[in-house]
């Protein structure tokens, strides 16, 4: 068995929004989530952000534990809301906070790998037309400007957009996403959008210097129900077209695929299109990173468990369809594998799948990251304080085997983010599901890494000092 290759960046994540807390501290204004959390029905339980895991004011704490773990790499998210809340200066305090956690990072040897972007727009920023105007896009290229003026000497791995698929579809369709608008027109215009501040933004941090600029993707394999079923492969390809190819196809191709244009037609997305926007967007990339937690299956028949299951995710507001011409469903989750917490299957040969798909299909694919995979259990707290989850435990062991296999079928795979290191805000679920290695009481904050973390952290070792017994060439000897 071939091992992962040496540097091979370990590592774990998590989001601004669903672990800092300190809502409207030192300046930071309300995100599109602190509003939408008030909205009746709207987050499970009522569930706010306002105090979360409290990291904003634990970072130091949680940066000790990422290093007792082992990791190479840590991924956060900035939040727009906390540095730049509307047209006014940059918030100096909001971007303190991360200069001291990127020198936390450096000073215990850990990576710091920067997302500017997790679904947290500034709420005023939205109330001038959000994602559905294109002036978003010009807003986020200003403000990731502002990050950089401040953290580019220090962080080398940038990632402009973590899964546009939420932010749109989720968003701005469905409406179980902030800011819980449910047209598909403004959906629609939102991918683009946010493909445009992509480049934009790609653009200037390169023009100012920045190393490596990359993007985040959640990617799925979609599955025909019935794959003797005309219409259900029809609805599977339409599911790739609304789920990987409308984001993969501009960023790797500079091109909307020709059957989602003719899909969406009716919904104007072409109108959102203005010259050089494409070059802008397929600006060669450093790496993708790629999310993944399941496949779907797709169907052209409603099903009742399929419908059920689809649209429940915390909300207990009418819901729409996350996909314009959605006179199909997805479900994730097939036949025969087990659930998690999530009622999401547990299938780690499809992150193989996907992984060696996209070197096939894409010649102009950059080195892969898997940024996110994890899973939501419902933890037990043993007498004794420890906590056994066994089953997210073997779910993150399958997974990295899976990581393996693709890389002896080919793929370029360069590392692997566990989501999450801590329980966190599970978005319309609010605390309801935990995701993390690392448990938070929600009571007293205090950390207790589960059994998964201590696997983690010696998968981690092992693979450190295989590596440092082969002969590798280190970067600085070069
Ligand atoms: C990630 O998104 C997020 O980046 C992270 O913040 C979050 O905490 C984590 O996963 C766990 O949820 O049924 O059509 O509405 C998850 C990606 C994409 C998975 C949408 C579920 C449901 C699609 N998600 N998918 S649909």
């Amino acid at each position: 068995m071939t091992d992962f290759p040496p540097g091979f960046l370990w590592g774990s994540a998590t989001a601004a929004a669903q672990i800092e807390g300190a809502a409207f501290e030192d300046g930071k204004e309300a995100s599109i989530w602190d509003a939408f959390a008030r909205v009746p029905g709207a987050v499970l339980n009522g569930d706010t952000l306002d105090v979360a895991d409290d990291h904003y004011h634990r970072m130091p704490e949680d940066v000790a534990l990422m290093k007792r773990l082992g990791l190479h790499a840590y991924r956060f998210s900035t939040s727009w809301s906390r540095i730049k809340p509307g047209d006014r200066e940059f918030n100096r305090k909001g971007l303190d906070f991360y200069s001291r956690l990127v020198d936390e990072l450096l000073a215990n040897g850990i990576v710091p790998w920067l997302t500017l972007y997790h679904w947290d727009l500034p709420q005023a920023v939205q109330e001038l037309g959000g994602w559905a105007s294109r002036d978003t896009a010009y807003r986020f290229r200003d403000y990731a400007e502002g990050v950089y003026a401040v953290l580019g000497d220090r962080v080398t791995r940038w990632t402009t957009f973590n899964e546009p698929f939420c932010s749109s579809w989720l968003g701005y369709a469905a409406g179980v996403h902030a800011p819980g608008v449910q047209d598909p027109r403004q959906a629609v215009a939102a991918v683009h959008h946010l493909h445009l501040g992509h480049g934009l933004a790609t653009k200037r941090l390169r023009e100012l210097g920045a190393e490596e600029v990359g993007i985040t993707l959640n990617l799925t394999n979609a599955l025909p129900r019935d794959p003797s079923d005309e219409a259900d492969l029809d609805a599977a390809r339409r599911i790739d077209g609304l789920n990987n190819r409308i984001f993969l196809d501009p960023l790797l191709r500079g091109e909307y695929p020709e059957d989602v244009r003719h899909d969406l037609a009716e919904y104007g997305i072409d109108d959102n299109v203005r010259d050089g926007d494409l070059e802008l967007i397929s600006q060669p990339l450093d790496f993708l990173g790629v999310n993944h937690y399941h496949d779907d299956q797709v169907s052209a028949h409603p099903l009742e468990h399929a419908l059920e299951t689809h649209l429940v995710q915390g909300s207990t507001r009418p819901v729409a369809s996350p996909f314009p011409t959605a006179e199909f469903v997805t479900f994730p989750q097939r036949e025969g594998l087990s659930l998690t917490a999530m009622e999401w299957e547990v299938n780690p040969v499809g992150l193989t799948t996907l992984l060696v798909r996209l070197g096939r299909e894409y010649d102009t694919l950059p080195a892969l990251y898997v940024t996110e995979n994890g899973a939501a259990y419902d933890d037990v707290v043993s007498e004794d304080g420890a906590i056994h989850d066994v089953e997210r435990t073997a779910y993150i062991r399958d997974h990295i085997d899976a990581v393996r296999a693709a890389i002896e079928q080919g793929a370029d795979v360069r590392g692997y983010f566990v989501w999450s290191l801590l329980d966190n805000f599970e978005w319309a679920w609010g605390y309801g599901k935990r995701f993390g290695i690392v448990r938070v009481d929600y009571d007293t904050l205090e950390r207790t890494p589960k059994d998964s973390a201590l696997a983690y952290a010696s998968i981690i070792a092992d693979h450190d000092a295989s590596t440092q017994a082969s002969p590798v060439v280190s970067p600085i000897a070069g």
